[in-house]
């Protein structure tokens, strides 16, 4: 079993979309391991997406992502960062194919509903950001 992290990005929770992407993800196989509905602050997003610090988009995405609540998890599932990125499909949702979460609830590049890990590291990064290892069963 692998695990992957990721978040229900703010145009998502904001539209009431929540309930329906945990509904896809637990359908397509993925256990919940740990899991909050939290906001990030400026500063906190800043972080998340420090390896993205020198393109064009940071600001922008760095005042999105900590516009409004999220929800993080980690989950769990053989081969999980790649099966959960092909479930989540392209960045952007015009490119995503059909039957992918971002085709079906991303509005744009910016605001494409959900994150997903793109390496087994970065899941453990990532998830390490936001859970305690009391907080995750
Ligand atoms: P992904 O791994 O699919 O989430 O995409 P990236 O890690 O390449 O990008 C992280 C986030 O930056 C995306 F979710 C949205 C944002 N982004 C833009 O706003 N514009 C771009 O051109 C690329 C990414």
């Amino acid at each position: 079993m692998n695990r992957t992290f990721t978040m229900i990005k703010p145009d998502a929770t904001s539209k009431g979309y929540t309930g329906a992407i945990l509904d896809h993800i637990i359908k397509a196989g993925f256990s919940v391991k740990a899991m909050k509905w939290t906001k990030l602050t400026v500063e906190q997003a800043g972080q998340f997406y420090e390896v993205h610090k020198e393109r064009p988009f940071y600001g922008e995405l760095v005042a999105f992502m900590s516009s409004g609540p999220i929800v993080a998890a980690i989950l769990e599932k053989d081969n999980a960062v790649a099966d959960f990125r092909k479930l989540i499909g392209a960045t952007n949702p015009a490119q995503a194919e059909e039957g992918t979460i971002r085709k079906k609830f991303a509005a744009s590049m910016g605001e494409n509903a959900v994150h997903g890990s793109d390496s087994d590291e970065n899941a453990q990064i990532e998830g390490n950001f936001f859970f305690a290892a009391t907080e995750r069963f």
